[in-house]
């Protein structure tokens, strides 16, 4: 069996910022410190935080007063920062900064005097925290047969932002809707949709022309990854979304000559490797990569956690990080 890996997959540098904001978090303060919903959406990843001493709850009033206390990735309401800081937790906010800009960006168009429509999916945490970070209200939209059922008038100045993790080609049909709906309308186009995101969805579109099989790394409830899998499927190609190695099945590869392998944001290369190992109990198998995008992104820890820590126990007042 031939295995293509694609280029570039797995961890993106949101995931890696947000990982080592626990770690860092743990050396510095010891165990243990709370983390308010999966750090990242992988059950691996949250496991292994957790064996060095992490704790991840859903809301803060699981945490102690005065404990260390992490926003996930994926950010939170502007009411989550404020009963952060009334039960006296020092907070350090995981929050990937491209998140964070599409909160920054929705706040300026709401000063604009414009109505915000939020294209995503809804209950996911990220969609809850870019409208609890927007003061006033947030349109949610899902679907482009949505944009016809919007009760604005026709020339309503409005704007609109995305998740991060949305599929590029449905939100670009979303956009289109909203122009042909709304005279006066401004937005980002398709640019809210993380480098990571895109990258990952060019990446695997090739992939799947050279694939029997597709397999995708990831969790069940990460939006991304989940984004992956659909456009494998959607060109053709049987494809599964696997959290390791365990969950193959011999019958899927009945046929398969050549296997794809990708990997989303928050899934770790280790994971990837254990599904290659899966494979190869199945029969010899020879993997490459596709040649593809390489990425070198990366973000910076708040500042909390770069300092020296007798600088960072003085300002330990300050509740979040600039
Ligand atoms: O469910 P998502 O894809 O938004 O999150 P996940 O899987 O944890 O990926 C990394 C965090 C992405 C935030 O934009
Ligand atoms: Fe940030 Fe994109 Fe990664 Fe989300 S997927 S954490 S927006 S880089």
């Amino acid at each position: 069996m031939r295995i293509i890996l694609a280029q570039p997959r797995g961890f993106c540098a949101g995931v890696v910022r947000a990982i080592e904001i626990v770690d860092r978090a743990l050396e510095r303060h010891g165990a243990p410190v709370y983390v308010r919903h999966e750090i990242v959406h992988n059950r691996h990843v949250v496991d292994n935080l957790r064996s060095k001493g992490a704790r991840f709850v859903e809301e803060l009033d699981e945490v102690p007063h005065g404990a260390v206390a992490i926003f996930s990735a994926h950010g939170v309401a502007r009411t989550v920062e404020a009963d952060a800081e009334a039960r006296g937790l020092d907070v350090l906010d995981a929050t990937c900064p491209l998140v964070t800009k599409v909160h920054v960006q929705g706040r300026q168009y709401v000063a604009q005097g414009r109505t915000l429509i939020l294209i995503g999916h809804a209950g996911h945490p990220e969609v809850e925290g870019t409208i609890g970070q927007i003061p006033g209200t947030v349109v949610l939209v899902q679907s482009e047969a949505e944009v016809a059922t919007l009760a604005l008038p026709v020339d309503a100045p409005v704007a609109y932002v995305t998740q991060t993790t949305l599929s590029v080609d449905d939100t670009r049909d979303i956009i289109d809707a909203l122009h042909r709906r709304f005279t006066d309308i401004v937005g980002p186009d398709t640019r809210d949709i993380c480098y990571a995101t895109q990258n990952r969805q060019a990446a695997v579109r090739e992939l799947s022309k050279q694939v029997d099989v597709l397999l995708v790394v990831g969790a069940t409830n990460s939006s991304n990854s989940n984004r992956l899998c659909e456009i494998g499927a959607e060109t053709g190609v049987p494809s599964y979304l696997v959290a390791d190695g365990s969950e193959l099945k011999a019958d899927w590869f009945a046929n398969a000559q050549t296997v794809g392998i990708t990997a989303g944001a928050s899934a770790p290369e280790e994971m990837v490797k254990h599904v290659i190992d899966a494979l190869r109990a199945l029969g010899p198998v020879e993997a490459t990569t596709m040649s593809g995008r390489e990425e070198k992104v990366e973000f910076k820890l708040p500042a909390k956690l770069t300092k020296p820590l007798a600088a960072a126990t003085a300002s330990a007042g300050a509740l979040r990080e600039d």
